[in-house]
């Protein structure tokens, strides 16, 4: 792949976008080649993954406005549509993504960000959906995921204005849950990632899985959805090892996602 790299460190793998001549923005290779690196990933072995940009200056600076500017009507809702389809693939991957925002994440580039569980960033980091300003809509689902996580006034307000937020707005009003120097933000990452790796990966998959599928539903139906993922955990060999390793007093966990 000539855009996207895939790392592994034990059981967290770190997916780059890497094209930082043009601050990592989603052309159609880009986007062709996350699909194509999502769907490789073994999330048998693999329990985490971090969602990074190549460089210090950029994480991913929007869709390629070069490329869109050529389109006809239908050729920019087939380019919504294949962005909307890889960034759905990352929302409900199996295991959790954490975007490690290490610089500019506009229009498109917020929107992969928000279509991650988690956003931690650096705080050269910026976030925006200039889209407004270029004479279109955000197209990579971000009327809907901005709203979503930082409330419906909020995310009108940031739609409608295209104004640029730094690290620390982003992270009054929720968009990141965290900002770190730039050296601190791939260790933090890590160790998150690490953290959550070293947990039942049937219990935290069913947590996303709960909670994705709930935050889309009434909340008695919500209720009933939690219910059969938690039912569906038990006597699973890790919830037999999660709880006898309380019970026996023992830290070592030895959990086999089955
Ligand atoms: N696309 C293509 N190239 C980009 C780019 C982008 N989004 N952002 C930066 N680059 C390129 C620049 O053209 C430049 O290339 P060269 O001229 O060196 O060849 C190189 O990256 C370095 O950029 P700058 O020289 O501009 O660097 P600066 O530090 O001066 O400025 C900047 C950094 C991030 C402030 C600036 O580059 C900038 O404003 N970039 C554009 C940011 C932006 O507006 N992003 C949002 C794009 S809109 C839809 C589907 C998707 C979308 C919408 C609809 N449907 C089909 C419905 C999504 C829309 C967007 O994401």
């Amino acid at each position: 792949m000539g855009f996207v790299r895939f790392d592994t460190e034990g059981a967290v793998g770190i997916v780059t976008i890497d094209r930082p001549k043009a601050l990592n923005a989603l052309n159609s290779e880009v986007l062709a080649e996350l699909d194509a690196c999502f769907d490789s990933i073994d999330t048998n072995t693999i329990r985490a993954v971090i969602l990074t940009g190549e460089g210090d200056k950029s994480f991913v600076a929007g869709a390629d406005i070069g490329e869109m500017s050529k389109l006809s009507p239908a050729e920019g809702e087939a380019f919504g549509k294949k962005g909307n389809d890889v960034f759905r693939k990352i929302e409900t991957f199996p295991v959790p993504v954490i975007a490690a925002v290490n610089g500019f994440a506009l229009g498109g580039g917020c929107e992969i960000a928000m279509s991650c569980d988690i956003r931690i960033c650096s705080d050269n980091a910026m976030f925006g959906q200039p889209e407004v300003g270029l004479g279109i809509t955000p197209g990579f689902g971000g009327t809907q995921r901005l709203a979503r996580i930082v409330g419906v006034g909020m995310a009108k307000q940031l739609i409608y204005t295209a104004r640029n937020i730094k690290a620390d707005e982003a992270f009054r009003i929720g968009l990141v849950n965290a900002v770190y120097s730039p050296e601190e933000l791939m260790p933090a990452a890590k160790k998150m990632a690490a953290t959550i790796a070293q947990n039942a990966p049937i219990a935290v998959r069913a947590c996303k899985k709960a909670i994705n599928e709930g935050l889309d539903a009434k909340m008695d139906d919500a209720i009933v959805i939690e219910e059969k993922l938690f039912g569906s955990c038990f006597e699973t060999h890790d919830q037999i090892e999660g709880m006898n390793a309380f019970l026996e007093k023992r830290k070592e966990k030895n959990f086999t996602n089955s």
